[in-house]
């Protein structure tokens, strides 16, 4: 492929609802393009982005893959991401190298959950946008309702630059809304010029008015000649509405359809005609020379030094390593030697790459804003920021959300433990939203991720890339022991059997200390020397012996005040030993009688969804035993709930969430507390404890 230079290239995300036809839509514009001789589909498994075997089994998107695709002048970088929320980490890092992006929608379904969080991830990111209408060969679908319910959405942003032909029912072809021309579909991409027919020209006129308003706005002199009744020429409209489009005043709307190759080669125009180049004049790309802390506009450069910026890490048994990089200033090439300051390594490269899918194409040189890919840079890692030793440079790192949903997970095999450890640490630079837990206290270990789904896939991965399996169930949750009341107990250890034999003799006061952070805290005031001092130090060992698996149902101690403060000793049998265990039997016997509770955890817990589910919501929570403590409206008609909630409560909320809300919800929570448990979450979790004991 040829080398491109910054102002050819177009980085596109291609953003959508699950399942809405996204990456159909990308293998239609590399076929179009000329990339394959024969166009991949998702049910016979043989797409460019669906190249992972888990994809083909499940017959949906779990990574972003890049498609990099030719156009007379243009290079197009596509970055098919999945739709699906669980992988939504994907895609932040599609994102993190997009300029601009389409979101597509299946014209049968209409908007959806997933095309409002496209959307929300463009105002976040800033990123302009355009709109594909999928599978118009639906006999169901229907344009102009989903540009309607964008409307109703976004607003007068909403242009149509295309509306669809129907003849005899069938989609046929498209009318150009900026050049009034229109379009027949012959098959394979192709299209022939046709005369726009009438029964479009109730559409069109209204969608023409708009867009020849929006034109006239971007400045006085079209404004006049907008009021004196004036005409614009095709390239005035085009020009004028680029600069709407990239501020995302003008939001434009085509449709098509990506198995039958329709309104494909439009699309792709509308992308280099419209979209920006990386270099874009309302988003400045910021980087800081952390030796000086002085900040520069890298801004896609290519005449200030060489810079880029690992936006995924491609980790994978079968295809390698490799680190995904935008070129942020100067210019890569395949000889470079590049510093990253993150790690302080150096490396002299020795080839340089572009993706298409999983093909990794040999590439001479990068320009600045195009995307590739460098193999093995085993100390990098996503977020990094690649420059030169003499130049160094760091950029932000992107964020992702936070995983909250987990699973206890344990090697199917054991001793596989370590097998395991490797291959989720391998996944986990691969995927930022995966992460893993090693709950000691509990001893268990934690996976967590976006979802359930997130998990399965997780899973099968770990047995087909690495081999290895692992078992999910259901997490412990971490309650805790405490005591109530203060008790006194005496407890005397003295075992006679033939020679050498055991004392120890304690009295000891247990209370509760009122600090629920630490275990225990250990005092003594024995007078007289009853207990001698070289054994307090065995029965303090005897008392945190006790405190890791509680009485009442083996969970771990915490805020009691142990206090020794008589006994007994024997010259010849006593020994730290017997008082460690004279110690051990008097916590447990103390502890029974002073009133002992279990403390079960507390989340703050925050939930954002539109304000029409607040009631659900609320509801939902407060049979979860939850107190909402505050509803704070945010912009974009969200509504924040905040409130406390115990952790066990809360365990599958990202399923429940999602099916409430049809996956408009987000929330997050962080520990906030231990408080008593009610009287029957105490029994349920005695009464469990005893059947996993049995
Ligand atoms: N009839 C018709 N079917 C389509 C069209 N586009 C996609 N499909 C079908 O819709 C299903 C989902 O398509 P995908 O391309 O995998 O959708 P996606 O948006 O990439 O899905 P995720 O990656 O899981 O979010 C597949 O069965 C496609 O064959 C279209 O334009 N017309
Ligand atoms: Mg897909």
């Amino acid at each position: 492929m040829k080398v491109y230079k910054t102002q050819d290239i177009r980085n596109v995300a291609i953003l959508g609802h699950g399942g809405c036809g996204k990456t159909s839509l990308v293998e239609a514009m590399a076929h179009v393009t000329g990339v394959t001789t024969r166009q991949g589909r998702i049910e016979d498994g043989n797409t460019i982005s669906d190249y992972d075997k888990e994809e083909i089994r499940r017959k949906f998107s779990i990574n972003t893959s890049v498609v990099p695709i030719e156009w007379k002048f243009w290079k197009i970088n596509l970055l098919d991401t999945p739709g699906y929320l669980d992988f939504v980490g994907e895609v932040d890092e599609a994102l993190a190298a997009a300029d601009g992006a389409i979101i597509v929608i299946n014209g049968k379904a209409g908007v959806e959950a997933g095309t409002e969080k496209a959307w929300e991830y463009c105002e976040k990111y800033g990123i302009p946008r355009v709109f594909f209408v999928t599978n118009m060969d639906d006999e169901h679908a229907d344009y102009m309702k989903v540009v309607e319910q964008l409307r109703e959405l976004y607003g007068k942003r909403i242009a149509p630059f295309h509306l669809p032909i129907r003849e005899d029912h069938k989609f046929t072809g498209v009318v150009n809304v900026v050049t009034l021309k229109g379009r027949r579909f012959t098959g394979d991409g192709k299209w022939e010029e046709r005369e726009v027919p009438d029964d479009v020209q109730g559409d069109l006129e209204p969608c023409r008015e708009a867009l020849m308003e929006a034109v006239a706005e971007t400045s006085e002199e079209y404004m006049e000649r907008y009021f004196d009744g004036g005409e614009f020429t095709v390239d005035e409209i085009i020009d004028a509405l680029r600069v709407n489009v990239n501020e995302g005043s003008v939001v434009p709307v085509q449709c098509g359809s990506g198995t039958l190759e329709y309104g494909i080669e439009g699309l792709i125009e509308t992308c280099v005609e419209f979209l920006p180049s990386p270099i874009r004049d309302h988003i400045k790309i910021i980087g800081k020379d952390p030796r000086t802390d002085k900040e520069h506009n890298v801004d896609y450069d290519s005449r200030r030094p060489f810079s880029a910026y690992v936006f995924k890490t491609i980790v994978d048994p079968f295809i390698g390593r490799y680190s995904l990089i935008k070129v942020c200033s100067g210019e890569l090439k395949s000889d470079a030697v590049i510093y990253n300051y993150d790690k302080d390594t150096e490396e002299k490269l020795s080839r340089i790459y572009i993706l298409r899918g999983k093909e990794a194409i040999e590439m001479p040189e990068l320009k600045a804003g195009d995307i590739g890919a460098i193999a093995k840079l085993s100390n990098t890692s996503t977020g990094d920021t690649l420059s030169l030793k003499a130049d160094p440079l760091v950029i932000d790192k992107f964020e992702v959300e936070a995983p909250y949903t987990y699973m206890r997970y344990e090697a199917i095999n054991k001793g596989d433990e370590d097998k395991v450890s490797q291959a989720l640490q391998k996944m986990m630079e691969e995927d930022l939203t995966l992460r893993v837990f090693n709950d000691k206290e509990n001893h268990q270990a934690l996976l967590y991720g976006m979802g359930d789904q997130h998990l399965d896939v997780t899973v099968s991965m770990l047995e087909a890339k690495y081999k290895v399996g692992i078992k999910l169930s259901k997490p412990r949750v971490p309650y805790r022991e405490t005591i109530r009341k203060k008790v006194t107990v005496r407890e005397k250890y003295k075992k006679q059997s033939g020679g050498h034999g055991q004392y120890g003799d304690v009295a000891m006061e247990f209370e509760p200390s009122g600090d629920l952070e630490t275990p225990y805290v250990f005092a003594e005031r024995v007078v007289g020397g009853a207990v001698p001092k070289n054994y307090f130090p065995a029965v303090e060992k005897g008392i945190q012996d006790s405190v890791g698996r509680g009485p009442m149902a083996g969970y771990p101690v915490v805020g009691v005040k142990a206090t020794l403060f008589d006994g007994s000793y024997h010259p010849v049998d006593s020994s730290e030993m017997a008082f460690k265990t004279a110690a051990r039997q008097a916590f447990k016997n103390a502890f029974v009688e002073a009133n002992p509770v279990i403390l079960e955890p507390i989340v703050s817990l925050s939930v954002v969804v539109p304000d029409g589910y607040t009631g659900d919501i609320m509801g939902d929570l407060n049979k979860k035993r939850g107190r909402v403590l505050g509803m704070n409206p945010t912009d974009k008609g969200k509504t924040e709930i905040v409130a406390d909630i115990p952790l066990s409560e809360i365990y599958g909320y990202s399923t429940n969430l999602r099916s409430m809300t049809g996956g408009r919800g987000s929330y997050a929570y962080s520990f906030s507390r231990y408080e008593q448990a009610p009287a029957d979450v105490q029994e349920r979790v005695i009464a469990d404890n005893e059947k996993a004991e049995q």
